[in-house]
């Protein structure tokens, strides 16, 4: 309860901030989006890993307040980038499952891209399987009005959570992001790459675009990337780190 209190005050003074971790095109090596990870720069403890309070905030709606922020956050964040030059700038954000639910994802996604005046192809929000199966009619209806803004969709962690591969069919998403325990464990055995491979496959024959995340090493972009995935994010390329230590990439259409 401490800990939820302090929370609270931290959004009201200012402590909590985002660092991006960059996703490159695996073909070009282009950067061509950033994920927004929270932080909370805490009075006591230092730069807290949401990991630490995501779990506290979620327990009541403070995480609809945190959540709300984040994609204000984000999408200022765009703005200023869109400002300097890197027009196709991409930034996801993920969401949290009570977000997703809360029925009003729509609506404060439209206001904070109206708000700084910035293109819905610039957001893109990262969902889980877990949180489209709790109700999945409602989660179809959600998924469409936020399609229908224009914002980009991905499931994130793929592979790790429930879901069934027909209700895959039947959501609108457009990313899958593989679970970085089944990039880890390519070169690791002969199956290692067993779960990659198949999500790759899968997402090309829906048409969706596949991200690789927690590609550490050299030997896995390269595997990756024979493999025909789109994007890789990991620690090979950056770890998060603030919106100022970003090295832009230089204009797509120089
Ligand atoms: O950075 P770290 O490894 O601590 O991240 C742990 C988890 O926190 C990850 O699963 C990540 O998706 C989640 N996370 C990071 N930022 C946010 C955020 O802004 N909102 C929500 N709901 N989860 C986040
Ligand atoms: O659940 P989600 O995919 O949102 O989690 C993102 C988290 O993964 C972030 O906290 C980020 O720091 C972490 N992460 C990003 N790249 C790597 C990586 O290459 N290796 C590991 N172990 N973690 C990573
Ligand atoms: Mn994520
Ligand atoms: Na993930």
């Amino acid at each position: 309860l401490q800990l939820e209190a302090a929370l609270k005050r931290a959004v009201e003074r200012d402590q909590l901030l985002l660092h991006y971790q960059p996703r490159v095109d695996a073909r070009s090596g282009r950067m061509c989006g950033v994920e927004a990870l929270l932080r909370w720069d805490h009075p006591e403890a230092g730069l807290m890993a949401p990991g630490q309070f995501i779990p506290v905030a979620e327990r009541s709606s403070l995480i609809l307040e945190l959540g709300a922020w984040v994609i204000d956050r984000a999408c200022q964040q765009a703005r200023e980038w869109i400002a300097q030059g890197w027009s196709d700038a991409v930034v996801a954000v993920n969401v949290a499952a009570r977000q997703f639910t809360s029925g009003h994802l729509d609506t404060v996604v439209q206001q904070a891209l109206a708000r700084h005046g910035v293109p819905a192809r610039a957001l893109e929000l990262e969902l889980t399987e877990s949180m489209l199966m709790q109700e999945p009619d409602a989660a179809v209806d959600m998924l469409r009005r936020l399609k229908a803004i224009g914002v980009r969709l991905s499931l994130d962690d793929f592979g790790t959570g429930y879901s069934s591969l027909g209700y895959l069919q039947r959501f609108p998403i457009d990313v899958l992001k593989i679970d970085r325990s089944f990039v880890q464990t390519i070169g690791c055995g002969p199956d290692g790459a067993a779960i990659a491979d198949a999500v790759i496959a899968l997402a090309h024959r829906l048409k969706l675009r596949v991200v690789a995340e927690g590609v550490e090493i050299e030997a896995q972009r390269r595997y990756l990337l024979a493999q025909g995935c789109d994007e890789l994010q990991g620690f090979l390329f950056s770890r998060p780190l603030p919106p100022q230590a970003l090295a832009l990439p230089a204009p797509a259409h120089a």
